[in-house]
């Protein structure tokens, strides 16, 4: 039979003995993950957690987003502990479903926005290093695994188009520079994989196009996504 510890919500991949799996949605801003999310929510029994945005825009009244976008330099660290907080909490929430899909995660966080700041110069050396060691305790000492990636590969000035269109008051001033060089770490990230390793298959598709081809598109790789080894 199977024994009591396997039902420990410290192994959140265990529940009754069957596999569970974690799906991230990953891409730049404005990529389209959440018309993604959507999708699968209303089409499976799937748990789907949201990225936390709400949160990093009323910290007790703070908004953090909003002042990483006016001075990186200044609030870069502040949004990125943050972050990382919430993500650690979306990861190691106790799954209620055999399938989780989340929007981003802990990873790209780090290796993508944290990883951006430094190189932009925006980040000090020992911020960025503080951060890396809690995120390399929190990798070595709590369970945050993906089993599949599903990164929305976009161009830039596709982003860049909806973004304006979209109007989210803190991302106004949000240049198309910025989305060229998220969108450069997220190719180096999980195409070239040059970035840093990655542990679990990629799942590649172009999201360029408007909402219903990309519903169109997650019909086509729906069983591919939901049972990433068959
Ligand atoms: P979607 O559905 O693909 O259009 O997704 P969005 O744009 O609603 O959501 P997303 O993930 O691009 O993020 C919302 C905002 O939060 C956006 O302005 C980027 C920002 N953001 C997300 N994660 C991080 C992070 O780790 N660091 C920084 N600096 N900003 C982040």
């Amino acid at each position: 039979g199977i024994t009591r510890s396997k039902f420990g919500t410290s192994d959140k991949h265990l529940i009754k003995g069957e596999e569970k799996k974690t799906i991230c949605i990953e891409g730049n801003i404005a990529s389209g993950k959440t018309t993604c999310l959507d999708y699968f929510a209303q089409t499976t029994s799937i748990e789907v957690l949201t990225e936390p945005v709400s949160k990093w825009r009323n910290v007790r009244g703070h908004n953090i987003l909003g002042l990483m976008y006016q001075d990186a330099s200044r609030w870069g660290i502040t949004l990125q502990t943050y972050i990382q907080l919430t993500m650690l909490e979306q990861h190691t929430r106790p799954m209620i479903s055999s399938v989780r899909m989340m929007e981003r995660s802990i990873h790209s966080a780090k290796y993508i926005f944290v990883e951006n700041l430094y190189r932009s110069g925006k980040m000090p050396e020992v911020d960025y290093i503080v951060l890396t060691q809690w995120f390399d305790w929190i990798k070595n000492n709590t369970d945050v695994s993906v089993d599949l990636i599903v990164y929305l590969q976009t161009s830039p000035k596709v982003c860049y188009e909806r973004l304006k269109r979209r109007c989210r008051e803190e991302e106004k001033i949000i240049p198309l520079e910025y989305l060229e060089a998220i969108h450069q770490l997220y190719e180096e990230w999980l195409i070239k994989q040059t970035l840093f390793k990655v542990s679990c298959p990629v799942l590649v598709i172009g999201a360029d196009h408007d909402m219903q081809k990309m519903i169109e598109k997650y019909e086509e790789n729906r069983d591919q996504i939901l049972n990433p080894y068959n």
